[in-house]
């Protein structure tokens, strides 16, 4: 099986509360590998393309702000059905009414705006996301 590569972030919530290892340790237990790693603070211009998708909704301020209000971690993860996988271990957007307990945002999360993680959901994000945060990938 082809062996494909995802975007993760674990958000400014997920590194104020101190669980960037949690989400590090499910990633590397699940069998995937991390390709690249920065701690970082976004500026508006990446937050934006980042988002891109979600310009115009209701909620896109909020987003944006947040997402540049401190440090993340971005992340390239790697291995086979990267995305799904990294999904299935996120949860579902909604840590409360979509994400089961025993995922990331299941376990941790309690409001959809504070959801701890981002991965992206297809392939055609995967490489757009990843030349945002990583142009040298
Ligand atoms: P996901 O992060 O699961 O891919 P998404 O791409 O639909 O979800 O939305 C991006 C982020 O925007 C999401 O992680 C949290 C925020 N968000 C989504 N829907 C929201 C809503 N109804 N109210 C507030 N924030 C929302
Ligand atoms: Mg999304």
């Amino acid at each position: 099986v082809v062996s494909e590569r995802t975007l993760v972030l674990v958000k400014p919530d997920g590194v104020s509360r101190g669980l960037v290892g949690e989400v590090i340790a499910r990633i590397e237990r699940k069998g995937l590998k991390l390709a690249a790693l920065e701690l970082r603070t976004a500026d508006r211009a990446v937050a934006e393309e980042h988002y891109a998708e979600h310009a115009g909704k209701s909620f896109y301020g909020d987003l944006v702000e947040f997402i540049t209000g401190g440090p993340l971690v971005a992340i390239v993860v790697e291995g086979t059905r990267a995305i799904s996988a990294f999904r299935q271990l996120a949860g579902g957007t909604d840590p409360v009414e979509k994400a089961t307990p025993g995922t990331i945002r299941g376990d941790f999360g309690l409001e959809v705006q504070f959801n701890l993680v981002h991965g992206s959901d297809s392939p055609e994000s995967a490489d757009r996301e990843i030349k945002i945060w990583f142009p040298s990938l």
